[in-house]
């Protein structure tokens, strides 16, 4: 018997993957007929929907069912994001995505001393099952698929999750959806960990084991490369560390006993999408094609094991503050990178989002833009239309070379646990980060309306503005009336059967959580419980050098500079020192890092704070260190709480000489509050490193002359 042609292969596999109207194969434009796949000449070509999947794990595509449109929101009240949540769904989304606030993410009740600026603000603040069931009022669980992302403190919510469906009458068989639960990530890049790695890592292994026996459609992890792009990282770093991260999981869930074909259709993935378009179309597909490889290697049989399914979110780096229509168009050009590059699901960033959280507005035409592509663009028709491409297909091709190269290195490492501990893969994504910062800065990558056709004048934009005080006013008082309400005696028990599962390193974290949530825990409670055993992870802070001082090694203004600082020097006796500070529970580090390290190589003495510090804690160490300025970064809108409590602190400690600079996402609204405040200097996205230095030792002259 002759074997079948790669048409009849895929046909035969297609026909079972319709359901019902087999309308898809046969297309025409006119008098021009369309075919649903092109299939090439060559009988070993590769056919969608077989392995490896490059051409994607379906062999229908979206002709047959188009990508989920999945946006990730959330952000104040549960009753607000849930509110937001029914009218996107009615404005035609069709999965839900949930943000939540930073408190949730570390761990943290919203009435905790520490999250005092951060509550209700990048996302929505979740203390108890009581606000998990608000938040899905209305929105039937075993019909909505739910992604959520959360890792820190991923056993509470996911905990609140499940009883929230219970108490809708949902079982947890019944449940689609999404939980992030990719912890190593959060190491490397994202920031939002809670515990040291090794419990960390039993964490998304009792989570991996729960959802394989229980909750069998909901997928276990979403192994995150998204945060990696953001911070910076090279296409192929974004490739070979998460699929390094993904083995890991296999090992750690395999450890446990588990089968590989039991829990490896579950694992799904998540990219950025940035603006380098062909090349963000070939990441996708070289994607598909190692996981593919990978999982036949690690022994899975199941094709489902090897397909790597993933989620895509367009890039937020690449939107600006400046000419923010802009980002309308770059997003658009992303969104489409991703579909053809064959993702299953998609959030497309707002315009505003480099400056706040998305109006209605923006986010409408956000998901618009998905809603065009999907219904007007045509783009549907045809399984993986850029295969075939002499281009695309070589830009597959190296990216699964190099990529491979960085997976060897990361195995001969002993693995990503050991690696993201020693923080090997951090410094390198930074060093990516800072090349990258140095060529825009000096004009080698053009950003339209940044540091090429740039407006005079911005016209002012309307931004969402959380009223921190209030959200956290109203979380404190429902918190109240669930301790009130609930019976003590069975949280303590659950809470202690919880800590025991913890401390013997055996029986399931997530069963135990349940427990806990069921009686009305809260977050916080369910969170320390782990805490009391595995402890709390404080991240080493390390610099990178010298990568600004070579970008710029022929540069006059740099060279100016230098010696500017150079002559301060020699008038003090001491360089000019600033002190850079995180505070809040706002993870993201990588401006602070560029900022730092820039300014370090310019001369200047920087000493870098850790994450998640108090104003007070600020104020002592520069207080210690005798800074002359302290540059705080700021990316998730806590500045109008932390900044003034900041400028208040070094008051009370007879340190007002000391300049207060802020850097980050800052809506130009907020200047002038930031400004009557004592801010001496604000700078937004987009700010040229070597102008923002200019201007502190500028600010740093002043103070010392006056
Ligand atoms: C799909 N299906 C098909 C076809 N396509 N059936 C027949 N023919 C086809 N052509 C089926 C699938 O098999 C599946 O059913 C169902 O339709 C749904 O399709 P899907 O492709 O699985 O899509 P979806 O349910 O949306 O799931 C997508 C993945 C999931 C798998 C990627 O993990 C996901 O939704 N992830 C989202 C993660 C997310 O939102 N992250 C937000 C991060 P079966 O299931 O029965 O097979 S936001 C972070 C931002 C920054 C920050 O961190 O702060």
């Amino acid at each position: 018997m002759s074997p079948k042609s790669p048409a009849d292969q895929w046909r035969e596999l297609a026909e079972r993957e319709l359901k019902a109207d087999p309308k898809m194969l046969n297309r025409d434009y006119g008098n021009i007929a369309i075919e649903p796949v092109y299939l090439g000449t060559d009988p070993d070509a590769e056919i969608p929907g077989v392995e490896p999947f490059t051409r994607g794990v379906r062999a229908t595509m979206y002709a047959n069912r188009p990508w989920t449109i999945r946006q990730y929101a959330g952000f104040s009240t549960a009753r607000e994001s849930n509110s937001f949540y029914r009218q996107a769904l009615a404005g035609g989304q069709k999965g839900l995505s949930v943000a939540f606030d930073l408190a949730t993410h570390r761990g943290y009740d919203s009435d905790h001393p520490r999250v005092i600026g951060d509550v209700g603000k990048a996302g929505v603040a979740i203390d108890s099952v009581e606000d998990m069931k608000i938040l899905f009022d209305q929105i039937p669980l075993d019909q909505m698929s739910v992604s959520m992302t959360m890792n820190g403190a991923v056993i509470p919510v996911l905990a609140m999750f499940i009883v929230a469906a219970e108490e809708q009458g949902v079982k947890p068989d019944q449940l689609s959806g999404t939980i992030q639960n990719d912890v190593l990530k959060e190491f490397m890049v994202r920031n939002t960990y809670i515990y040291p790695p090794e419990p960390s890592m039993r964490i998304v292994g009792d989570i991996i084991a729960w959802t394989a026996q229980h909750a069998p459609k909901f997928n276990s992890v979403s192994i995150s490369g998204y945060h990696m792009h953001e911070a910076g990282a090279t296409a192929v770093q974004e490739l070979a560390y998460t699929l390094a991260d993904g083995m890991e999981y296999v090992r750690a869930a395999m450890a446990k006993g588990l089968d590989i074909d039991a829990f490896a259709p579950r694992l799904s993935f998540f990219f950025g999408i940035g603006m380098n378009f062909f090349l963000e179309v070939a990441k996708l597909r070289a994607a598909r094609q190692l996981w593919s490889r990978i999982m036949t290697d690690l022994g899975a049989k199941d094709p489902r094991s090897k397909m790597l399914r993933t989620h895509c979110q367009t890039s937020g780096v690449s939107l600006t503050e400046q000419d923010p229509h802009n980002n309308i168009v770059r997003t658009t050009i992303e969104a489409l990178a991703a579909t053809l590059g064959g993702t299953q699901s998609l959030h497309t960033n707002s315009f505003d989002e480099a400056i706040a959280l998305p109006t209605e507005f923006s986010s409408r035409i956000a998901r618009n833009t998905q809603l065009i592509l999907q219904h007007e663009s045509r783009i549907t028709d045809v399984v993986d239309p850029l295969g075939g491409s002499y281009y695309v297909e070589a830009l597959t091709t190296s990216l699964v070379e190099q990529a491979s190269l960085l997976i060897d290195d990361a195995e001969v490492a002993g693995g990503m646990t050991r690696a993201v501990a020693e923080g090997t893969p951090k410094l390198e994504i930074e060093k990516a980060a800072a090349v990258r910062q140095a060529r825009v800065d000096r004009g080698e990558d053009v950003i339209v309306g940044v540091n090429r056709y740039r407006l005079d004048t911005e016209a002012p934009l309307e931004v969402r503005d959380i009223d921190n005080a209030r959200v956290r006013a109203e979380q404190v008082e429902r918190l109240a009336e669930v301790r009130r309400t609930r019976d003590d005696s069975a949280v303590t028990a659950a809470l202690d059967a919880l800590r025991e599962y913890a401390a013997m390193d055996e029986g399931n974290l997530l069963s135990a959580a349940v427990n806990a949530a069921r009686a009305r825990a809260t977050l916080g409670e369910v969170s320390a419980a782990m805490e009391d055993i595995f402890g709390r992870y404080t991240a080493t802070t390390r610099l990178i050098s010298g990568v600004y001082a070579q970008s710029y090694a022929d540069d006059p203004q740099y060279a100016e500079l230098s010696r500017r600082i150079a002559a301060f020097k020699a008038d003090r006796t001491r360089s000019p020192a600033i002190f850079i500070a995180k505070m809040g529970q706002d993870g993201h580090d990588r401006g602070a890092k560029i900022i730092a390290s820039a300014f370090a190589d310019l001369g200047f003495d920087v000493q870098i704070g850790a994450l998640f510090e108090t104003a007070a804690e600020v104020a002592d160490q520069a207080g210690d260190l005798r800074v002359d300025a302290i540059g705080v970064s700021s990316l998730a809108a806590g500045h109008k709480t932390l900044v003034p409590a900041l400028i208040d602190a070094l008051q009370a400690r007879g340190l007002g000489h000391i300049a207060v600079i802020v850097g980050g996402v800052i809506p130009e609204a907020d200047y002038d509050f930031l400004h009557e405040a004592g801010v001496v200097e604000i700078f937004g996205p987009g700010t040229n490193v070597l102008e923002a230095a200019y201007a502190v030792l500028g600010q740093i002259e002043g103070k010392l002359t006056n």
